[in-house]
């Protein structure tokens, strides 16, 4: 088990997963956000951050192993907004771990960097980056800086391309991109547990029916995700008759959405 495992963004929605599903998978969790968070419990330690500081950033990281890295604005945004939080954020996270030699990254990227290939294509890690909003380039900013990182000072990042990760799929969209918090949870472990993984992109996505995504090249990390989408078929399609907007699109609405101030 690894000693320290800081994860960013945990005030958010995954972050309340991994708070109670990560528990057994290092000594010590550092959580971390811009946002109040619970106090510590047993085995935790709460630290307020904003990842656009810098400075704040360098002595958030210091004396982690490694680092599951939430924190972002989550959906489209202005590109300043974006600019602050998921561009320069990432790059402070990823000097910060260079310089407190931090082994590992596990960057919550999203299916939003291919969001614009269209429904039904598969594809796999070595497939084009499409990006299907200004929120899906910060992410395809983070897979490169984790790629630059990597190449030239060794730290290893699984990109990590998130579908839907909510308690139950939401629409006929998440019938295919649907991730169970619980396969979440057990991917991250895997990725954490394991002894070595380079640089990985792979996507977190269960085992549903008419999913996408292929993660055969990740074999090695014998992760088998346990839920699939399916009972949630009848009653969303019952529901959701007509097509949503963007339902052409891997990214669904985000590939719809302009550029906003
Ligand atoms: P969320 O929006 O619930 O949580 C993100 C957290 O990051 C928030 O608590 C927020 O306060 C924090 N944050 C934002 N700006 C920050 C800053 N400047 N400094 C420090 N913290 C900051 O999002 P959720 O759903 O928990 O997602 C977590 C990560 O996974 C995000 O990076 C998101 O882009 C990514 N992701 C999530 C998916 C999902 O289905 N939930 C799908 C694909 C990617
Ligand atoms: C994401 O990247 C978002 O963070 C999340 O809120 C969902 O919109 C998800 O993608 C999705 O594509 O369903």
């Amino acid at each position: 088990m690894i000693k320290r495992l800081l994860v960013t963004g945990a005030g958010g929605g995954l972050g309340h997963y991994v708070r109670e599903g990560l528990k057994g998978s290092a000594e010590i969790l550092r959580l971390s956000d811009i946002i109040d968070i619970s106090p510590a419990l047993c085995g935790e330690e709460v630290v307020r951050c904003d990842l656009a500081d810098r400075e704040a950033v360098n002595e958030l990281v210091r004396g982690c192993d490694a680092i599951l890295h939430l924190g972002a604005i989550s959906s489209e945004a202005s590109f300043d907004a974006l600019l602050q939080a998921n561009f320069l954020g990432t790059y402070n996270l990823y000097e910060a771990a260079r310089k407190a030699g931090v082994r590992r990254v596990i960057f919550a990227s999203s299916n939003h960097v291919i969001g614009f290939h269209p429904v039904g294509e598969w594809l796999d890690d070595k497939a084009e980056r499409r990006p299907d909003s200004l929120y899906g380039v910060s992410k395809s900013f983070g897979e490169d800086l984790a790629r630059l990182y990597f190449d030239k000072f060794g730290l290893e990042t699984a990109c990590l391309r998130i579908g839907s990760c909510f308690d139950a799929p939401r629409d006929r969209r998440m019938l295919s991109t649907w991730l169970s918090p619980r396969d979440f949870i057990s991917l991250v472990a895997k990725l954490i547990e394991a002894p070595a993984i380079g640089h990985l992109v792979l996507y977190g996505v269960s085992a549903n029916r008419d999913a996408w995504w292929s993660n055969a090249h990740a074999d090695f990390l014998g992760w088998k995700p346990l839920d699939t989408s399916e009972p949630y078929r009848e009653a969303i399609e019952r529901r959701d008759e007509e097509p949503a907007a963007g339902s052409d699109y891997q990214g669904g609405r985000f590939a719809t959405v302009g550029i906003l101030d």
